[in-house]
């Protein structure tokens, strides 16, 4: 069959990629003299017509009316306050787009090396106010709106998060945008449009979790991303892959999509940077099936356009686990296919040999998701550029970067070769390539060891088989990352150490993670940010791009005025969060309580179950004590939120036993006054930025060894919140950072986790004499005192058997640490010198910080400044 092929042909596109430029990649024509050549018209009347960025409020509340009028079609009579947003929002989008386009072209003509972030989730949350602070035009937009007849914050409350991620992994990808485009890096990220991003959460009368979709572009055009309906890929799934000689193959046949891009504009703060953030949407190749249609069979004719809208509809809301199925595999192969044709066309267009490909391009991976760039990358370069397999493989291995996120073995991706084989034959064949190869060289370094290949080899034995994607990662890789020292030193030492051995030490490294400070501290805590700028006597735009500057603070802890203005922002917060508790749950908080915060997805590695149970014992504790001994206690209110994976039981039976001793706890007379607890259902970007300003404490308190980093900790920190942790991830350096009196630790290290865990197994001690406090705890729940106790029972019976994540190793120091806490809090003065201390101190957490250290030693790019 092949025979018949002109044999040039054979495995090309069928016909050449063809990108006809609209906004991004045009460069002007230069004359003889090398001065640019007008392209079209007369010039001057082009040029009149041209407008820059709107600046003052006359052209600013212009701009606003004009889109009522027109985008909108409404008047001032019939505008309410999504009405006015809507205006508002496109009026910056035109800014951002003015920028973003003279950023892209200024790259298209540099040719700087440009890096790629490839992400599965990116966590934007809200976008107008950032988009504001980073124009620089908060105050000009607020003083327009104010005299349009609107409130600037109500305006505000009216976007909806862009949610497309689930955790800390989304999030840190949209910090790092932030922070790429605010250095000036030039960096894009490439991540898919699903239509439905997280679930939003509903808690019913028992308490339990139900989940209702997020159509968050339903209310119509979102304002933030430009269509670009002429950038198109062709994607293919199933088919046939015939070898040829030579290493090629031809892969044909199967189903084809088509990947549309949709751009998302990513401002940097204080700089014209604009960076892209390109989404892919699948659409059906073509519209539907002319046959059926013609024929009647109306179901059949559009069930292909169906399956290939299917791709990119919804995020999978598993954090840290896979489930092997078939539509994720689909997504990841179609995101990285599109991006990384993307990627080969904008290197072509510089006419550069493709040795020169890792000189001009960098694509990092965010955690496994985009492996298949590797050997997608080998087929580019192999089946389609006829590049020598050996030539291709050093493309690839020094372009490609990766970062693992977590060592927790349920996280760690493999796909069954089945179905592997069935969706991507020709990956599959490039994996065992690579896979043999690579075998070969490990075989030959350590002669006869036959379990090290096992271990090593890209394809687990079983049944089914299995592609370990950590390590088809590791080996494409030039460089492979953890996200905290710890979490690297784990990486190194247990998941990765064969390969370390292999490869050497210097291939893997640590980045610890980062956060804006541009939302995470100016956008959500305004106030401590106009005292910070306050009292340094510089621009903001100084300090929120060199977070070291807070250490200029330190002295201020001395100073008894400082200090009460500091405590006085921190009330307000609190104030702040409990009016939006009321506004939006009619529950009414103590606002001279402590406040208490543990935010985050629900998992049992997490201990949101070690949080709730301390609560109860609080709670038995305090109903045991006179009236007198209740006078002494530090009143505290404790806030949860945070979704669990639909299918995790044993997550939402967590939430239901916190919903439900809140229940309790909270109506009974004896108590209320001096503890609380509320669960806050959709936890969300946004609501973050409210929760972190308000807390006094917040809780992070992971079996050590299983938070790779954790970002919230440093958002807390950064807004005077002290913290109560265990030594794991991120946590570690925020001591180190802080000063280790200014944070509570408690708990077992991580070197002993292995050991207490074979002991449970092997030698178990019933919680009644291990730890009887907790023992009477869960005691008090099986007999029903927050509901039926049966309920619980397999919750509690985690605990009383095998108990893998520590709690009853952990819980007696636990709540030795929230003593602790209680203590020091008596010493107000004291704990306002910690807070302050501890912000001052948290210059290293910034994601400039972090995004500069990818740049420069892994990537190997540069700033390009945008005139
Ligand atoms: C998560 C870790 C967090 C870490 C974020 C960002 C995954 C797989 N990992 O501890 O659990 O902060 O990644 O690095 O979502």
């Amino acid at each position: 069959m092949t025979s018949v092929i002109d044999p040039k042909t054979i495995g090309k596109p069928a016909r050449p990629r063809r990108h006809i430029r609209t906004l991004t990649g045009y460069t002007p024509e230069t004359d003889d003299s090398g001065k640019e050549k007008w392209p079209r018209g007369d010039e001057s009347v082009w040029k009149q017509g041209l407008r820059s960025v709107n600046t003052d409020v006359p052209s600013i509340t212009k701009s606003i009316v004009n889109h009522v009028q027109t985008s909108l079609a409404r008047q001032a009579y019939n505008l309410d306050d999504l009405g006015a947003y809507q205006a508002a929002a496109l009026s910056v989008r035109d800014d951002l787009i003015l920028n973003w386009n003279d950023t892209q072209i200024h790259y298209t003509q540099k040719t700087p090396k440009r890096a790629y972030y490839l992400s599965l989730e990116f966590l934007m949350g809200r976008t107008f106010d950032n988009a504001l602070l980073n124009l620089g035009l908060k105050d000009q937009y607020r003083e327009g709106i104010t005299k349009l007849g609107f409130n600037m914050e109500d305006l505000l409350e009216q976007e909806r998060d862009a949610a497309l991620g689930n955790g800390g992994l989304g999030r840190l990808a949209a910090c790092y945008l932030d922070s790429s485009a605010s250095q000036e890096l030039p960096v894009w990220g490439y991540g898919l449009r699903y239509q439905y991003g997280i679930f939003q959460q509903l808690i019913s009368p028992e308490g339990q979790q139900l989940e209702q979709p997020d159509p968050w572009l339903a209310g119509g055009e979102n304002p933030w991303e430009l269509p670009r309906l002429d950038v198109t890929y062709e994607v293919r799934f199933y088919g046939t892959a015939d070898r040829l000689p030579g290493g090629r193959a031809l892969w044909q046949g199967g189903q084809e999509v088509l990947a549309v891009a949709y751009d998302v504009m990513v401002p940097g703060c204080y700089t014209k940077n604009t960076n892209n953030l390109r989404l892919w949407e699948s659409k059906p190749k073509r519209g539907f099936d002319l046959n059926s249609f013609n024929a009647g069979d109306y179901e059949h004719a559009v069930e292909s356009s169906n399956s290939a809208a299917a791709i990119t509809s919804v995020l999978y809301p598993n954090d840290h686990t896979t489930f092997g199925k078939e539509l994720r595999l689909k997504q990841q192969y179609f995101w990285t296919a599109a991006s990384l044709a993307d990627i080969v066309r904008r290197f072509k267009n510089i006419a550069k040999p493709f040795s020169e490909f890792p000189d001009y391009v960098a694509i990092q991976l965010n955690d496994t998701h985009p492996t298949l760039a590797i050997p997608e990358l080998m087929r580019i370069l192999v089946d389609e550029e006829e590049i020598p397999w050996g030539k291709a493989w050093d493309i690839v291995t020094n372009t490609v970067f990766y970062t693992n996120h977590t060592v927790l073995p349920e996280a760690l991706e493999k796909w069954p070769v089945p179905l592997m084989e069935h969706l991507l034959p020709r990956h599959m064949q490039i994996i065992y390539d690579i896979n043999l190869s690579f075998l070969q060289a490990v075989e030959k370094k350590f002669p006869g060891d036959r379990d090290r290949l096992a271990r090593m080899s890209l394809i687990e034995e079983g049944f089914p088989k299995q592609v370990r994607m950590a390590h088809l990662a590791c080996i494409g890789s030039r460089k492979v990352n953890g996200v905290a020292e710890l979490h690297s030193e784990l990486v190194r030492t247990t998941i990765l150490k064969d390969f370390v051995e292999f490869e050497g030490l210097s291939k893997f490294s640590n980045v610890t993670n980062g956060i804006t400070p541009r939302r995470w501290l100016d956008q959500c805590n305004p106030e401590l940010s106009a005292l910070i700028t306050k009292t340094l006597k510089v621009d903001k735009s100084v300090w929120l791009k060199d977070l070291d500057r807070l250490k200029e603070l330190l002295p201020y802890a001395e100073d008894a005025a400082f200090r009460k203005e500091w405590a006085a922002i921190k009330q307000r917060n609190k104030e702040r969060l409990a009016h939006h508790v009321e506004t939006t749950l009619g529950l009414t908080v103590n606002t001279n309580a402590m406040f208490d915060v543990q935010i985050k997805r629900l998992h049992e590695y997490k201990r949101q179950t070690l949080n709730i149970l301390g609560v109860i014992h609080r709670y038995l504790k305090l109903k045991q004590m006179s009236a007198a001994e209740r006078k002494k206690v530090n009143p505290r209110v404790v806030f949860f939120a945070g979704k669990a994976a639909p299918g995790y039981y044993i997550a939402k039976l967590t939430i239901r036993l916190i919903v439900n001793a809140a229940r309790i706890i909270n109506a009974d007379p004896d108590t209320r006054d001096l503890l609380t607890v509320y669960f806050l259902p959709d936890y969300s970007v946004s609501l973050a930025e409210v929760l972190i300003p308000s807390s006094d404490i917040s809780q992070h308190i992971s079996t050590a060894g299983t938070e790779a980093s954790g970002t919230s900790n440093m958002k807390f920190c950064l807004n005077g919140g002290l913290l109560v942790g265990t030594v794991d991830g991120a946590n570690i350096e925020i001591a180190e950072a802080v000063g280790e009196n200014n944070v509570f630790f408690f708990g077992h290290l991580t070197p002993a986790v292995e050991d207490l865990r074979y002991q449970h197994m092997y030698r178990p001690v019933p919680v009644e004499e291990k730890c009887p406090a907790l023992a009477n705890v869960l005691d008090k729940i099986s007999s029903g005192m927050f509901g039926d106790g049966e309920v619980y029972e397999p919750l509690l019976n985690t605990i009383r058997q095998g108990d893998f994540y520590l709690l009853t190793d952990d819980f007696d120091s636990y709540i030795g640490a929230l003593d602790m806490v209680d203590k020091a809090y008596l010493d107000k003065e004291e704990w306002i010198k910690k807070s302050i201390r501890t912000t001052a101190n948290m210059g290293k957490f910034s994601s400039d910080r972090a995004i500069l250290e990818y740049a420069e030693s892994f990537w190997s790019i540069e700033p390009i400044k945008v005139p």
